[in-house]
């Protein structure tokens, strides 16, 4: 779906008309909305004249987007790579045609950093180790099974996408401080809410056991909250649940006490993506990797932040 919105590239919008074709994952998320709406709302408030995309989480979409805004001849690409890998051609094409590209939110699996001005986003390898850190130094609290194992179910994002391969690999890192926290099952439930429910309800239909869910964001946290409720169990009692994001649904459930931590990851990404662009338009420097600030939550904190959340 393309779309041209946010300020026109006229002077009447007070706009220096810098063109930004920008293509999008989907909106499969609480977050991916609320990325959407700062991307919008930065680009109108800074007279920047957006294209922007949504690629319904197919990587063919944006490789098409990002052809269509080459033959554009827009200044600047930005696009969050559904997937790591599959990008080099398309990048080789837009540097050919001098179009600069921005990476936000997710990251490529490429060598030739030639291919890309800069990196906007998060730390997801840090994110996946906060998560593990919390586990770790509540284990102690956690309820174990007999056999002394805190026993772990995950539900990983999108397949072969960044964050969810470094969710993973940060939350590994982490307990393997705590021996007795072992993963017995993970699942990709594809960022999505009813992802998350149905892997969920597969996992507690072969296993009685479930301690922990790690869920790599608040979505799919949600629709396990969903399965486990369905299934007579209490979560954050029966079972304890940490996710990725803090989105408004997840900071609700956190405070209700049925998700017991949550890793924030911040979508508000649109004015820095705003900035990066008009510098690199202005043929400035600009860092090749700009990392996203964000924290971590606890029931009390959330409980004390949620009428002031803005997504
Ligand atoms: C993370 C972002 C992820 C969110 C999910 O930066 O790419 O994609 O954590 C979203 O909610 O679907």
């Amino acid at each position: 779906i393309l779309s041209a919105c946010g300020g026109g590239g006229d002077s009447a919008s007070g706009g220096d008309g810098t063109v930004l074709g920008f293509s999008q994952v989907g909106a499969e998320s609480g977050w991916r909305t609320a990325n959407t709406t700062s991307i919008q709302g930065a680009a109108s408030e800074a007279g920047i004249d957006l294209k922007f995309s949504d690629a319904q989480q197919k990587q063919e979409n944006q490789i098409k987007a990002i052809r269509t805004y080459i033959q554009q001849k827009v200044d600047v690409i930005a696009f969050s790579p559904v997937v790591e890998t599959g990008w080099e051609p398309v990048l080789q094409e837009a540097k050919r045609a001098n179009i600069p590209v921005i990476l936000t939110d997710r990251s490529v699996d490429t060598t030739d950093e030639s291919l890309y001005a800069t990196f906007l986003g998060s730390d997801f390898v840090a994110e996946g180790v906060k998560a593990g850190d919390w586990l770790v130094e509540n284990s102690a609290t956690s309820d174990v099974n007999a056999d002394g194992r805190i026993n772990v179910v995950e539900l990983e994002g999108t397949t072969g996408a960044a964050p969810a391969i470094d969710r993973a690999e940060g939350f590994r890192e982490a307990i393997a401080a705590q021996p007795t926290i072992a993963i017995s099952k993970s699942q990709t439930g594809d960022f999505t809410r009813d992802g998350g429910k149905q892997v969920m309800e597969s996992f507690l239909n072969s296993d009685k056991a479930i301690d922990v869910v790690y869920a790599h964001n608040d979505d799919m946290g949600l629709g396990a909250i969903e399965a486990i409720e369905a299934a007579g169990l209490v979560p954050g009692k029966d079972i304890k649940i940490i996710t990725v994001d803090a989105v408004k649904d997840g900071m609700q459930a956190l405070a209700d006490g049925k998700i017991d931590y949550i890793v924030e990851c911040n979508p508000l990404l649109g004015p820095q993506l705003m900035d990066l662009t008009k510098k690199v338009v202005a043929g400035e420097e600009v860092p090749k990797r700009v990392v996203t600030e964000e924290t971590t939550f606890t029931r009390d904190q959330a409980a004390a932040v949620l009428a002031d959340r803005q997504y």
